[in-house]
């Protein structure tokens, strides 16, 4: 089921894409993963305020955001290290929900703690918005915020469960969304309680 109604144009809503067990053995293969490209905290640029996510990526460049700004890049900013190839699941997924012929060059891991959240924004680090954003959230219910393509514009709010997709594509690329809060122990797929958010991306132009 793909539910379309009331959203922008493009922006797909695909609750309970992933079953717990897919969820878990996407978990199985994320804890290895981070294992070799540990979670960061990055800072906001000049002002150098940690955000309150923690972050890492796969594919063959990661988002960072420092005290010189946000951009992409091909090695882990602590370890120096290239990052971890994205796995085959979010390859397929990108492939069956992401109506673009060019494969996805990141995917941004975010963690989020019981306390942590996300402030509206738009993904425009990329170089190409002819692809969409696919996103994919596990463990905790996060509070999503959908707003449109200008700052301050209506909003609507959607609660992401784990093993939901979200799609941003098309008119709804460069849409607003932020996360207000997370709902804590409302998951049990992480040990240790949280969020993790996965947002597959195509940075360069195809
Ligand atoms: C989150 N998501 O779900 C934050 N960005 O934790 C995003 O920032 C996001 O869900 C682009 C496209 C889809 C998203
Ligand atoms: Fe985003």
């Amino acid at each position: 089921m793909q539910l379309s109604d009331g959203f922008p144009k493009g922006f797909k809503y695909l609750p309970g894409y992933f079953s717990s067990e897919e969820q878990k053995e996407l978990i199985d293969t994320l804890r290895h993963l981070i294992k070799e490209a540990p979670l960061f905290t990055p800072v906001m640029p000049r002002t150098a305020k940690p955000f309150s996510v923690r972050m890492s990526n796969l594919g063959a460049l990661g988002w960072v955001s420092d005290k010189g700004g946000y951009r992409y890049q091909p090695l882990h900013p602590e370890s120096g290290q290239a990052w971890p190839d994205i796995p085959e699941v979010l390859l397929r997924l990108w492939n069956k929900v992401g109506d673009c012929s060019a494969a996805p060059e990141a995917c941004l891991v975010n963690y989020y703690a019981e306390t942590a959240k996300m402030g509206m924004h738009q993904d425009r680090d990329e170089k190409t918005f002819e692809a969409p954003v696919v996103s994919v959230s596990l463990g905790d219910t996060a509070m999503f915020r959908l707003g449109g393509v200008k700052r301050g514009g209506p909003t609507q709010s959607l609660k992401l469960n784990s093993g939901d997709v979200v799609v941003l594509g098309g008119e709804s690329r460069l849409c607003y969304h932020g996360i207000d809060r997370i709902l804590g122990g409302s998951s049990s797929l992480l040990k240790d309680g949280g969020r993790l958010n996965l947002t597959l991306r195509r940075i360069s132009p195809f």
